[in-house]
């Protein structure tokens, strides 16, 4: 994709002035009272699905770019706190971790191009003490949505989809046709591929984190015109890599984030939830991940959760 395409793309999604010259919420503007009070109707048995990677050094980083799995250390074990020996005792932890190691949300300040961040905030705003705007914790109320799920490997009859399989609208439609259900405004959209499988399986954490499965940039479009409160995928990046053009890297972060506000979540957990939708024929869920409040922070480690 030339530069003059690249660029056109981007004001055709922009969200930019949308919610307000000081909004830094961005797609997650979406998700109005209705949309809450929709999802909430979505829980019927009670079934509850944890979305999220254990935090751990069992995790799936290879130190690429600095990023390392979580190093969890006591600060205190069977700590005493009175002279009785059998009085009450306490154990105390730290964890030293990359906000982006596991399963996470990206903030709308975690990627940008041309000096500017989403709504137009310069870049120079992201310092050394963290991102004074479009920060994590700006999405602070959230996210509770509607979930939904199209499992494009099953709908396409793979258990995974291979690294380096552009997944367009017309897949995003046939899941949609497959599963009898329509991504709506405010809907956080999860697609399954199967590639997590690469890693929990197979332990391998190279092939997991390098290539990829993911959408290609012509789903920019498809979710700015679904009015998509939020994307997550069960990979590294959501997007594909390798990416569609080589001299273009990250085309899809740089779209969504950037010029639409969507925050995108990665390495969800998302096979049990897509066996449980395949079996009772329901794709949709009350989806809950609220990022943790870090100040300044360009992203957040999350235990989603999808409720049916
Ligand atoms: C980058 O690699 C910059 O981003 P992400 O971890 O969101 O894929």
């Amino acid at each position: 994709m030339d530069r003059d395409t690249f660029h056109a793309l981007a004001r055709r999604v922009s969200n930019w002035g949308r919610w307000g010259a000081d909004d830094e919420r961005g797609t997650t503007n979406f998700i109005t009272p209705d949309v809450v009070r929709r999802a909430a109707a979505c829980v019927r048995r009670g079934a509850v699905f944890s979305l999220g990677l254990s935090f751990g050094v069992e995790g799936p980083q290879i130190g690429q770019g600095g990023r390392v799995n979580p190093l969890h250390i006591m600060t205190a074990t069977d700590g005493r706190l009175g002279a009785d020996p059998d009085g009450p005792r306490y154990s105390d932890d730290v964890i030293v971790m990359p906000l982006q190691c596991a399963t996470q949300w990206d903030s709308l300040a975690h990627v940008h191009y041309g000096g500017k961040l989403y709504n137009g905030f310069p870049s120079a705003t992201v310092t050394s003490a963290g991102a004074a705007k479009d920060a994590i914790d700006k999405q602070g109320a959230g996210i509770v949505s509607r979930g939904v799920l199209l499992d494009v490997a099953r709908a396409k009859g793979v258990d995974r989809l291979p690294p380096g399989t552009v997944i367009g609208p017309v897949d995003l439609e046939a899941a949609e046709r497959a599963q009898r259900v329509r991504v709506e405004s405010g809907d956080v959209l999860l697609v399954r591929t199967g590639h997590l499988a690469v890693f929990t399986e197979g332990g391998d954490r190279v092939g997991y984190m390098r290539q990829m499965p993911g959408l290609g940039v012509a789903c920019v479009e498809w979710l700015h015109a679904r009015e998509v409160a939020a994307v997550a995928s069960d990979t590294n990046a959501v997007e594909v890599i390798p990416f569609e053009d080589p001299a273009l890297p990250l085309p899809f972060h740089a779209l969504c984030i950037r010029d639409m506000g969507l925050t995108l979540g990665e390495m969800f957990v998302l096979d049990p939830l897509a066996t449980d939708c395949a079996a009772d024929g329901v794709w949709e869920f009350l989806f809950s991940a609220p990022p943790l409040r870090v100040t300044g922070g360009v992203g957040s480690p999350i235990n989603p959760l999808a409720v049916k």
